[in-house]
């Protein structure tokens, strides 16, 4: 049984998704990321970098980076998120999902804050923009409606859909990004999607304040 720890409103809700539209069966682990616990204690005893997502995959094994854990759960799928390996669309596909990681995931970081949070200033969440304005323009140009890849619903998906979450969760702009404002509403019409944003709730730093320090905010 594959088993997900993840934190609300955070990458960990891409694998999330993938798993809910995926039917196959699958538990859930809330990990405080604020204190680095989880159910059964100390979250770094499961994943030494202290973030989400982590999936794990046997009794001693356990899955971290957002884009491989995607690819994993599709190929649990039958491939049902991927192409045929020997295709060039495979390729692109692995191409995007590492553009997401590396390009985008990595660039809605907070520069000033320690671990991977999300810019929680006025002053950090203008750089943050700056940096991945351009980015999300190239997404804009070469994504094909309905989703990044045409008709074809990826893993690559449900990752730029936390993307585009994160977004308007920052108070960032969609102007001249029409076709990532249409992917953002296709995603939240999937079942599964609204499914995990409900079951997740609000954000996890918005859902306990009290008792953190002023950096823990976002
Ligand atoms: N390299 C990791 C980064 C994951 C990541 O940035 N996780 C964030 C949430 S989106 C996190 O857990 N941050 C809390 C921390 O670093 O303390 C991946 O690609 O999965």
């Amino acid at each position: 049984m594959l088993n997900l720890f993840y934190a609300s409103g955070t990458s960990a809700m891409a694998p999330h998704i993938l798993l809910q539209d995926s039917g196959l069966p699958f538990t859930v682990e809330k990990v405080n990321l604020d204190k680095k616990t989880w159910a059964a204690g100390n979250y770094n005893q499961i994943n030494e970098n202290s973030y989400v997502p982590t999936l794990q995959i046997s009794s001693t094994t356990y899955l971290t980076e957002c884009a491989v854990i995607l690819e994993y759960i599709s190929e649990q799928a039958d491939q049902r998120y991927s192409f045929d390996h020997h295709t060039a669309e495979y390729w692109q596909l692995r191409s995007w999902a590492n553009y997401i990681a590396t390009e985008l995931h990595k660039n809605f970081i907070s520069p000033f804050r320690k671990g991977n949070w999300l810019p929680n200033t006025a002053e950090s969440k203008q750089l943050v923009w700056q940096r991945v304005r351009p980015r999300l323009q190239f997404v804009e140009t070469h994504l094909v409606t309905p989703w990044l890849m045409g008709s074809q619903f990826t893993f690559a998906d449900p990752y730029l859909f936390v993307m585009t979450n994160w977004m308007k969760r920052l108070g960032y702009s969609f102007d001249q990004l029409p076709k990532l404002a249409q992917f953002d509403i296709n995603m939240r019409q999937l079942p599964s999607v609204a499914h995990v944003l409900q079951i997740e709730g609000a954000p996890h730093s918005l859902t306990n304040p009290t008792n953190r320090k002023e950096d823990d905010h976002d």
